[in-house]
């Protein structure tokens, strides 16, 4: 490209000084501020306000009973075919050689399509903190707003098997290339993902529990190495959920139900987790979508559905397919559009 004569500003991250006019240095957050409490709600009474107040101070919460008992014998179901085909990584990887996966789930189960990814408390959490508006966007004499709504980032279900060491404390934003200062309070806008794990057996920390650092996604980003002794274990009985925003530190823990435990006993244990994150419209996906589900699988779900998988544009008008919206693509049979990007 030919150099401009106009020089295009290049966004750059705040500083900590400038980066909240109202905070102090001495506010600002870091691993050594006091550890904020992680709040537990039930899937049937919770509002999608107090889960957003309750992840945007502690960076994660437990929601229990988002499943009952026959929807998790279904979601089981139509899975575990898929997670007796994983072969083990090798060790030294960054899941543990014991962990079996299976991915593309919103067309593997229409459970786990209805009951993760679309659940109505999800939808509203994710809408809530990773919707973006553009509200300086000049074209001509008009100014075009544009709101871009949160996309599908993965699907995976975990089966931690006995004997599996402890997976590596990470922040999952690292996909994105995140890096942030430390602030005194969580501002909307920093988060790049969030996640969803409910459990399909129950987690404890002896069996693998999902472990995170509550208020981590508050630090800066240079701060490390994460201590395991910050860490909160999500214990979970089977059909209830933990999300955590990809700022935080977490990871899969260390399944030691093949050791005797305190009556001197060994129960064998299995940890099963399905999980599901969500990005922003304008980010890659981290699992590609489009190859892994197939087109006529996402076409029995619902429109709303197609959208959040990634087949909705990102406005303004990112991933169009002949200056399209790919649902039109989607669609054929509803014949041609007038006008680009439907
Ligand atoms: O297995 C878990 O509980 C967490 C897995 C995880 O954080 C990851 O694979 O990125
Ligand atoms: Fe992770």
């Amino acid at each position: 490209m030919a150099p401009s004569a106009v020089e295009v500003p290049v966004p750059v991250a705040k500083s900590i000084a400038t980066t909240n006019s109202v905070s102090t240095r001495e506010e600002l957050k870091s691993p050594a501020s006091p550890l904020p409490e992680v709040k537990t709600f039930d899937a049937a009474t919770a509002t999608v306000d107090e889960l957003v107040d309750a992840l945007r101070v502690a960076g994660g919460l437990v929601i229990r009973n988002v499943l009952n008992k026959d929807e998790l014998a279904s979601l089981e179901k139509d899975i575990r075919p898929e997670l007796e085909k994983d072969t083990a990584w090798g060790d030294g990887d960054f899941f543990p050689a014991e962990t079996r996966r299976a991915f593309g789930l919103v067309t593997k189960s229409r459970t786990f399509a209805d009951r993760i990814f679309g659940h109505p408390l999800w939808t509203g959490v994710t809408d809530a903190l990773l919707s973006s508006t553009l509200k300086h966007n000049w074209i001509g004499d008009k100014n075009e707003v544009s709101v871009s709504t949160p996309q599908l980032n993965n699907t995976i279900v975990f089966s931690i098997n006995p004997g599996a060491r402890d997976q590596a404390l990470h922040r999952d934003d690292a996909i994105h290339h995140v890096y942030h200062p430390a602030v005194a309070k969580h501002e909307l806008g920093r988060d790049a993902g969030i996640g969803f794990f409910v459990a399909g057996s129950r987690t404890t920390k002896r069996n693998g529990a999902t472990r995170f650092i509550p208020g981590s996604h508050l630090w800066d980003y240079a701060a490390g190495p994460p201590q395991e002794s910050q860490t909160f274990y999500a214990e979970l009985q089977p059909g209830d959920g933990f999300m955590v925003l990809s700022g935080c530190f977490h990871g899969g823990s260390a399944n030691k139900t093949d050791q005797p435990d305190e009556n001197g006993e060994i129960k064998l244990e299995e940890r099963l987790v399905y999980s599901t994150f969500m990005t922003r419209g304008w980010l890659r996906q981290e699992e590609n979508q489009y190859l892994i589900n197939p087109v006529e699988k996402v076409r029995e779900l619902p429109e709303w559905m197609q959208e959040k998988i990634g087949y909705g544009l990102s406005r303004p008008f990112l991933g169009w397919i002949n200056l399209k919206s790919a649902m039109e693509w989607l669609h054929p049979e509803r014949g041609r559009r007038t006008g680009d990007l439907w």
